[in-house]
Order: structure tokens, then C-alpha cells, then sequence
């Protein structure tokens, strides 16, 4: 069967704070366990993100540090690149919606709409600040939510509850600048407002196509839908992609941020298309192609954006492909080990893992392993650090990094380093065989199906069935009276160990590549044009006589004093 192309994407993090571990858990891990699967066999697959630069709050932060809005978001950009790229995180391009080929990209969707009268003008009253004379979009006012009286909501919609309002409705409106806490007043200002309920019936029947979505996204898209309303998409703001419109009210407005913010899927794709191929329309063999599967990871605030907003904006164009799949994951908490409760990451709170932290303290393995296990892809888990050591030194260390150590370290001192020749092989034998193809298969499968945490248990598992077989046919002892058994054995070990190699490169690829170089092996780097099928190979077996390396402790132990420091750290606001 010949397969579509995968374009993936991840959600654009703001370049306004450093990238945690629950940012990693929600779209990141996901998606590139997900695509270096994809290139291990060899599909045209594209992995696209970026930063998202626009915004109130990173204005807010330029106001509250005194620096401009670009070098909050250089600052931010550059920190999180880079984090991403020590974490493995493999990107074909990490792009900036700053760039000036986002801009014309973003209004050029925006032309489209209003030519085709989807986006239509409306006035409204907003709240409006006398003292520094300006509007008040978004965060720069707060007040009451008129819903659930939460005190800190914004002036259109309460982080609280969820709920959305028109600016008016917000009780005891305050602005919230830095210098300027007066008493907003309301005033009219022109807006532009993208129809949605237009896209209504294309919505649902588009949804309707994919009963094989996640429950979650699946839900929040359908509520959303049979509650359509038009949605403002521009603001009072000088920080955003200006509207290419000419009107004299258009000029001191920018467009809101969530309307440009998703368009940064294809104007990154755009750059990647000219950096590489040096293609200005390269792109559209990726956007405007049927044989492309579009795959979105997300958290799961950002659900409706990307199972109805995006989608309708391009319904409103002409040939856009929809997403095949919006991957939505629920939260990833922290565990307090004092309160013995588990807390939502806040930045006030100080409570999250800022990825580069974690790395400079654990390196890549322990992270991408443990993040996975406890992956939250249908109800929110938590980030516990008694619940790390049992993960990483109990299944990677112990059982994984274990039977590979005892296998390669018997091949050395048994066989000269070099694969046994088997002897006669009975049922355990073969069955210690057959389990890696069965087990390549769940894994497969447990990938395209989404489900990373099961995948992942599926090759610790190979593992596992791996270390009770060498217990049982005993080669420490069958070593002195019987070499060629302790040789079948031994073959059938590294067998093994050569498919974990491969098996796990997805989920920890420095650990995969560690592996690779003591025995011998190159996973070929493939890339969105694609390749071989290398998954297949996993099966494939090492012929007798094939010389590994010196073996070396893959996954070592982490001490539980070391541990504990961490989580002091940590529990000190340390990490964040
Ligand atoms: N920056 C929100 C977030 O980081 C937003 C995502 C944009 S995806 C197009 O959660
Ligand atoms: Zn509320």
C-alpha cells in the first residue's frame, strides 16, 4: 500500500517563557516519537513548528521589564530552539511568526476571507484607558468574571471557568498596565470578525469523517460547533501582523493572535520549502495535496483552535487540506510531596521543569522516558519525582539497560566480542524470537494509533520476556559445561539487543545511538523526502561472527540522594 505523505505539527509555544516539561508532554513528545517513527520507515514525513510572537502578553512582559516586544520574543525564540534541539525534539524547521513571510502568509489568508465576505466589520464598545489613552484588549484589563465572579478575569473571557463575554459585561473593570491601574471607561472601535457559523455544515460533516479521533477533541470540537458564533479577529494593539485592508481604522489594529498564530504552520513550511529546495512552492505539494495526511499535536486549551477555528479559516481558502488528526493531550501536573496533592504548573508558583534545567541535570534518556511513561493522553497525570526514580532506574535501568549490559558483556568475555554461532534450537528458543517480531508489531501499531505510553511498554516489555529467558537458560552457568547452548542463547540475546536498538530509537534516541555504536549499527537519518523501511529490519538478524564493541553502562543508575536534591531543588522553585 503506498503511503500518504505526514505533514506534523506541534503547537507554537509563545516566545514569552521558557518551554517545561509539561509543554513536552503535551504536543512535543507526542509528535516526534511520532515522526521519527514515520522516517524509521522511510514516509515522506514533514515536522513543522515554531514560536508564536505576537500577543498581549508579550507586551505585557516588554512593559513590565522596560525592553521591546522583540527582544522579549528574541530572548524567548532563541532559549527555546534551542531546548528543544538538546531534547532531541526534531524539527525540519523551527520558525518564528516574526518573520516577514508569515506576515504576507497571514494576510493573505486574511484577503482571501474578507474577498469572499466570510469576514465581515462590526462596532464595538471596549474598555478603553483615559489615563494612557488606549484601548484595553485581552489581558491589559481585568476585572469580576460576570459568570463565576473569578477576580482576575480578562476583558473578554475568564481563565477560571471558560467563560466568553463581550468586554462590557465584566464587572469592576481595572486597568492592568504597568504605571496604569485607573478605571477604564468603555468606547466604540471598528472590528473585523471572521463568520464561523458559515462554516458550520462544513464543519460537522467534516467531523463526522473521523469517528476515530480522541474522545476529548472530538467532544470540545462538537460543542463548539452546534454553538458557533463570529469571532473577533483583530485587536487594538501595534504588536501583531498589521491588516491588509485599507481603511482608515484598520491602521492602529492589528490582527488578534490566534488568527495568525496557527497560519505559522504554513508559512514555516513555506521557509522550509525555500531554505531547502530553494522553493518558493514547495509548500503546496505539502498544503494543497490530497496524498498529505496534516497531523496536529496539541494540549488541550488549544483544541478548538485547531479542530474548529483553523479548519474553518481553511475552509476559506481554496485548496488547503484539512487535519487527518488533532491529537489533543489532557494536562501534565506536579505532585507536592508536602501537600501530598497535586498542583496545576503556574509560573507564580514557580512549581515547573524548565526543560533546559532538567536536561543540564539528567541528560536527554531519563526525561524522554519517564515524560513518556507518563504520558497524559486521556486524563490529566502528574509529575512525581518518587514515581521518576521507580520509572527510569526501575524499567530503563533495571530491566532494559540490564539485559543488554549482561548480554554484550558475556558475548565479550564468552565469544571475543563476536556473535555465537547457534546450535539446535528448542521451543523457548523460538519463541524468544518470534516475541520481537510480535512485539515490533504492537509497538506499530500502538504509534499509529497514538498511544505512546502503551508503545513504549511494548519494547520494555521485549525487554522483560528478554531478561526471564536469560534466567532460565542460565548461560553464566551453562558457560562451563556447555558452550554451544550458552552460544544459542547468547545469539538469540543480542538478537534481541539489536532490536531494542532500533525499537527505542524513537522514544530515546541518544540511548538508541549509544547502542547503535557498541554494536555495530547505523540507523540511517531519513528525512521528509523518505527512504527505507528500517522498522522492517528490526527483524532482521545478525549473522554469526559480526564483531561488536566494548560494551558500557547504557542508562546509568541515578542515586536516590541524587534524586532527592533534584526534587529539593525543584520544590524550591529552583527548576523553573
Ligand atoms: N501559542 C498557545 C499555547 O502556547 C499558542 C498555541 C498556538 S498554536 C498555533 O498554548
Ligand atoms: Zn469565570
Amino acid at each position: 500500500m503506498a503511503h500518504k505523505k505526514i505533514l506534523v505539527t506541534s503547537a507554537l509555544p509563545y516566545a514569552n517563557g521558557h518551554i517545561h516539561l509539561g509543554h513536552i508532554a503535551g504536543a512535543y513528545l507526542p509528535a516526534d516519537i511520532y515522526v521519527r517513527y514515520q522516517r524509521l520507515r522511510g514516509r515522506k514525513v514533514l515536522y513543522v513548528g515554531g514560536s508564536d510572537e505576537y500577543g498581549v502578553p508579550i507586551t505585557l512582559t516588554a512593559l513590565k521589564e522596560g525592553i521591546t516586544p522583540k527582544e522579549v520574543i528574541d530572548r524567548y525564540h532563541n532559549a527555546n530552539a534551542e531546548a528543544f534541539q538538546r531534547l532531541g525534539i526534531s524539527y525540519d524547521i523551527y520558525g518564528r511568526t516574526s518573520w516577514d513571510l508569515h506576515t504576507d502568509t497571514t494576510q493573505s489568508f486574511f484577503k482571501n476571507l474578507y474577498n469572499k465576505k466570510f469576514i465581515f466589520e462590526h462596532e464595538m464598545e471596549l474598555w478603553y484607558s483615559t489615563k494612557t489613552n488606549r484601548f484595553l484588549p485581552d489581558r491589559y484589563v481585568k476585572g469580576q468574571c460576570p459568570r463565576c465572579g473569578y477576580e482576575d478575569a480578562n476583558g473578554d473571557e475568564c481563565e477560571k471557568c471558560g467563560a466568553q463575554y463581550t468586554a462590557k459585561e465584566l464587572v469592576n473593570p481595572r486597568t492592568n498596565i504597568p504605571g496604569d491601574t485607573s478605571t477604564p471607561i468603555l468606547k466604540t472601535s471598528l472590528h473585523w470578525f471572521l463568520d464561523l457559523p458559515q462554516f458550520k455544515e462544513q464543519l460537522l460533516q467534516w467531523i463526522e469523517t473521523h469517528p476515530e479521533w480522541r474522545s476529548n477533541v472530538r467532544g470540545i470540537a462538537l460543542s463548539w460547533i452546534n454553538d458557533l458564533r463570529p469571532r473577533c479577529i483583530t485587536r487594538d494593539t501595534d504588536w501583531g501582523v498589521p491588516i491588509p485592508l485599507d481603511h482608515p481604522e484598520a491602521k492602529n489594529k492589528r490582527i488578534y493572535v490566534w488568527f495568525d498564530a496557527p497560519i505559522g504552520y504554513v508559512s514555516n513550511t513555506r521557509q522550509w520549502g525555500i531554505d531547502k529546495y530553494n522553493d518558493p512552492n514547495a509548500w503546496e505539494d505539502w498544503w494543497e495535496n490530497d496524498d498529505t495526511r496534516l497531523i496536529h499535536f496539541i494540549g488541550k486549551d488549544n483544541i478548538p483552535f485547531h479542530a474548529v477555528i483553523f479548519p474553518a479559516m481553511l475552509m476559506g481558502q481554496d485548496n488547503f487540506i484539512l487535519a487527518d488528526n488533532v491529537v489533543g493531550n489532557e494536562y501534565l501536573n506536579i505532585f507536592n510531596r508536602r501537600t501530598g496533592k497535586s498542583e496545576k504548573g503556574s509560573k507564580s508558583k514557580g512549581n515547573m521543569i524548565r526543560v533546559s534545567w532538567a536536561i543540564d541535570k539528567l541528560g536527554t534518556n531519563p526525561i524522554r522516558y519517564y515524560i513518556c511513561s507518563i504520558m497524559p493522553e486521556n486524563k490529566d497525570s502528574d509529575f512525581d519525582w518518587d514515581e521518576f526514580r521507580n520509572h527510569y532506574n526501575g524499567e530503563l535501568c533495571d530491566i532494559v539497560g540490564n539485559f543488554i549490559h549482561r548480554t554484550l558483556t558475556m558475548v565479550m568475555k564468552n565469544f571475543d566480542g563476536k556473535i555465537p554461532q547457534p546450535g539446535s534450537m528448542d521451543e523457548i528458543d523460538n519463541a524468544m524470537l518470534e516475541a520481537i517480531a510480535s512485539i515490533k508489531e504492537s509497538v506499530a501499531e500502538s504509534i499509529e494509533a497514538f498511544r505512546f505510553r502503551l508503545a513504549q511498554e511494548h519494547w520494555v516489555d521485549l525487554a522483560r520476556k528478554a531478561n526471564v529467558y536469560f534466567d532460565s537458560k542460565q548461560p553464566w552457568t551453562t558457560r562451563k559445561t556447555d558452550i554451544e547452548r550458552t552460544g544459542t542463547t547468547l545469539y538469540i540475546c543480542a538478537q534481541v539487543v539489536k532490536a531494542l536498538a532500533i525499537l527505542m530509537n524513537p522514544f530515546i534516541p541518544d540511548g538508541s545511538a549509544n547502542l547503535c555504536s557498541i554494536i555495530n549499527q547505523e540507523i540511517k537519518q531519513q528525512g521528509p523526502e523518505g527512504g527505507d523501511d528500517i522498522w522492517e529490519d528490526i527483524g532482521e538478524l545478525l549473522p554469526v561472527g559480526f564483531s561488536l564493541n566494548e560494551p558500557r553502562v547504557l542508562f546509568p543508575k541515578l542515586e536516590p540522594e541524587f534524586i532527592e536534591q533534584l526534587a529539593e531543588e525543584h520544590e524550591k522553585g529552583l527548576a523553573s
